[in-house]
């Protein structure tokens, strides 16, 4: 007679991300498929980079290529990797109309494809982490390409992040965890490698109101204007609420997965050094703005919506503060030489 009185847990039935963008894609009777298809491009990318990433110290992958990017940044060879599996895949089925990525000084048009829809993307964020074993991740956004304005060019991309249909970033964490928002909520995924699967795990992500953590880099603050100062000397003052513990890990994907998830505030703001701030707009506040909205959240660059901030080019960069509804609220109170009002 059998006594193992253990009982296995329960098998998972969460739906496959696959399953659930195809469910989504069932409630709208006007799809075309296009969409959904990109979207499981990114997912398929985010399966091969993860493999990439989670093997890097075995395939001698780590370390850099000894070029620089458009933007000066030294490029690492998994920056390389990430860049070119995106685009592959994106380009594999000729629905996605071209490409705006960290990596390339010019967008990139597929000019066979049929489909109308353009995807932005930072590759590899925070890929000075990866040598150093911390998390790394990816940021995506979808906008539509109007094809009735003739074939799209570079200046196609420079939409407002309102203007984006999808959004969503993947880190390669302790686990890796694909975050989506197509507007109607914001659900995470996580990655089973044993089913090469990601299964919804985060469903309907809603971030606090308020949080009690901020996230800043500290070490640039003999940078800042004296607004920021001020607002930096109230978060680690004494007062009801504070002082907020600090946590910085200087990967983007990082600091706001941690922030959508517990609430506070990450901020990178104008200073000396970056007038404009040092995140780019279309790559990375813009679809980071479009996930914390849809789950209640906000973003601003201090002084105005990320979502409404109109790209002029391809790179362009913006202070970016993005968090807990009524903490980045606080945040713009300080840029107005206002006092919070609780
Ligand atoms: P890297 O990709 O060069 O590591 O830059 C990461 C990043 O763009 C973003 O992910 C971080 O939030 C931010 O820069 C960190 O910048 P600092 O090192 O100046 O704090």
């Amino acid at each position: 007679m059998l006594t193992n009185s253990w009982v296995p847990p329960s098998v998972s039935d969460s739906p496959t991300i696959e399953t659930f963008i195809l469910e989504g894609m069932f409630q709208a009777p006007a799809a075309t498929g296009t969409f959904t298809s990109i979207l499981n491009q990114i997912v398929l990318s985010s399966k091969l980079i993860t493999g990439r990433v989670r093997r890097a110290g075995l395939a001698d992958l780590l370390g850099h290529t000894g070029g620089t990017n458009v933007q000066g940044e030294v490029v690492q060879k998994l920056d390389v990797i990430a860049n070119e599996t995106l685009i592959r895949q994106l380009k594999r089925r000729g629905h996605c109309a071209g490409c705006a990525s960290e990596e390339l000084d010019h967008a990139i048009l597929f000019p066979d494809a049929t489909g109308s829809y353009l995807v932005v993307f930072d590759p590899l964020d925070g890929s000075s982490n990866i040598d150093v074993n911390i998390s790394i991740g990816t940021i995506f956004g979808l906008f539509r390409c109007d094809r009735q304005a003739g074939p799209p060019t570079e200046a196609s991309f420079l939409q407002r992040g309102s203007d984006l249909v999808a959004a969503g970033y993947v880190i390669y964490g302790s686990s890796t965890v694909i975050v989506l928002t197509t507007g109607r909520g914001v659900h995470g995924f996580t990655y089973d490698p044993t089913a090469g699967e990601f299964f919804l795990s985060h469903e309907d992500m809603r971030i606090p109101e308020r949080g009690n953590t901020y996230s800043i880099n500290e070490g640039n603050h003999a940078r800042w204007s004296p607004e920021v100062m001020a607002w930096n000397q109230y978060i680690k003052g004494e007062g009801p609420g504070r002082p907020y513990g600090h946590r910085y890990v200087g990967t983007l994907v990082a600091d706001a997965h941690r922030t959508l998830l517990r609430g506070g505030v990450f901020v990178y703001p104008e200073d000396t050094k970056n007038p404009r701030g040092k995140l780019r707009l279309l790559y990375e506040a813009a679809p980071m703005a479009m996930v914390f909205e849809a789950a209640g959240g906000r973003a601003s660059t201090g002084r105005e919506r990320i979502l409404d901030v109109l790209p002029t080019t391809l790179h362009e960069r913006v202070p970016l503060v993005i968090g807990s509804r009524r903490d980045v609220e606080d945040y713009e109170a300080f840029m107005r030489g206002e006092q919070p009002t609780g």
